[in-house]
């Protein structure tokens, strides 16, 4: 098998046991591999990066290496005085000293560690669980307030830029095939209505960074509450994995993809539609979790657009899960047919959700 080849590659002790398909990311090949010795055993993930997806994999590694070696000083110079362990991923390099192996086909793969004792759930679990997600977000983007965005390349050109999203759906629909799925199902039509009638708000946070409102700076892109560790031991947040997304971005987006995902409880793939809310209570832990960190960072102006990436980062990703549906299913897994489709109408009605539950959102995002 082609990943056992490949883990052999890495300068890991022992020899390989066992290399298994693992987690559930939506776009890359993921497996983790166990290396032993007589005396000790070393676990990490292998990951082929999907050329499809990531136009430029050699730039997710870059940024990975300029951000950890910024956030591995800074935990541990600060390791003194945190309230916890704080762990974060390190690139586990080839026996040559490269941080990744490029295979027959021209792929990118890469090792990295795995996070020790930890666990990531795919819903929110309780109002703790949110706090704590926010307390990891908080954390990371104070770690990365002082590494300047400039130094990092855009490994996603146009990621969670939501007009470009749009776009990308207009093309969709100006296909044959992108007009044979709209008219496959009542939903798609639905689905499409929704977007007409939020297209407006879509350039909102665009409109905010060219004005000068907003600034980029360094990001995670993926905060979504399967991305955060949860320590086994203590039950406390310990760090945020994934970095194939970190580049010069918003912290709303970042914030906007959190509270998308932490705050529903039903999760993304939820069985009911009518099952998906924005829970206000989950919201409020988050957000104290978040402040505790990121108050420092936050400047009046991004507080004024908290409400506004809150709203529009759901109604993004729906828009990306509607045109990948339209275009037939290229960018994002899908375990059926319409999978898609049915992940956008979550999205959306969560982000109606919100609408319904706008004030009270304020209310909680002014009272702090
Ligand atoms: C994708 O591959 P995964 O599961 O880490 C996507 C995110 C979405 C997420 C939704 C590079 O993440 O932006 O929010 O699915 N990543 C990319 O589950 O597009
Ligand atoms: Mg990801």
């Amino acid at each position: 098998m082609r990943a056992a080849l490949i883990a052999r590659q890495f300068d890991v002790q022992g020899r390989l046991v066992t290399v298994e398909p693992y987690g559930s990311g939506n776009v890359n090949d993921t497996y983790l591999a166990i290396f032993r010795t007589t005396f000790s055993e070393q676990r990490f993930i292998v990951q082929r990066i999907r050329k499809s997806v990531f136009p430029d994999p050699e730039a997710i590694m870059q940024n990975m290496r300029v951000l950890t070696d910024h956030c591995h000083a800074k935990l541990e110079a600060e390791a003194e005085g945190a309230d916890r362990i704080w762990q974060l991923p390190k690139i586990i390099q080839t026996k040559t000293g490269d941080d990744w192996v490029t295979d027959s086909d021209g792929d990118l793969w890469r090792a990295i560690s795995q996070i020790a004792s930890a666990q990531a759930y795919e819903k929110v679990r309780n109002p703790e669980h949110a706090h704590e997600a926010g307390i990891v977000l908080g954390h990371f983007h104070r770690m990365v307030s002082d590494l300047p965005a400039a130094k990092l390349r855009y490994a996603l050109p146009g990621f969670h830029v939501t007009p470009s999203y749009l776009a990308k759906m207009d093309a969709a629909l100006a296909t044959p095939g992108g007009q044979e799925r709209l008219h496959d199902s009542s939903e798609s039509k639905r689905a499409v209505r929704f977007v007409e009638a939020h297209r407006a708000r879509c350039r909102v946070l665009e409109d905010a960074l060219g004005r000068g409102d907003l600034q980029l700076r360094t990001t995670h892109g993926d905060p979504k509450v399967g991305n955060i560790m949860i320590d086994e031991a203590t039950g406390r947040g310990t760090c945020i994995v994934d970095l194939d997304t970190v580049q010069p971005g918003l912290v709303h987006y970042d914030i906007g993809d959190a509270t998308r995902s932490v705050c529903n409880p039903a999760g993304e793939d939820a069985a009911e539609l009518g099952s998906v809310i924005f829970d206000l209570d989950l919201f409020s832990m988050i957000y104290r979790g978040y402040l505790a960190h990121a108050q420092d960072f936050l400047s009046q102006a991004d507080h004024r657009h908290l409400y506004d990436c809150i709203h529009l980062i759901p109604l993004e990703l729906g828009i990306r899960f509607l045109a990948d549906h339209l275009a037939g299913d290229v960018y994002f897994k899908v375990r059926y047919p319409g999978h898609n489709l049915r992940r956008a109408l979550v999205q959306f009605k969560l982000a109606e959700s919100i609408e319904a539950r706008e004030s009270s959102i304020r209310k909680v995002l002014g009272s702090s």
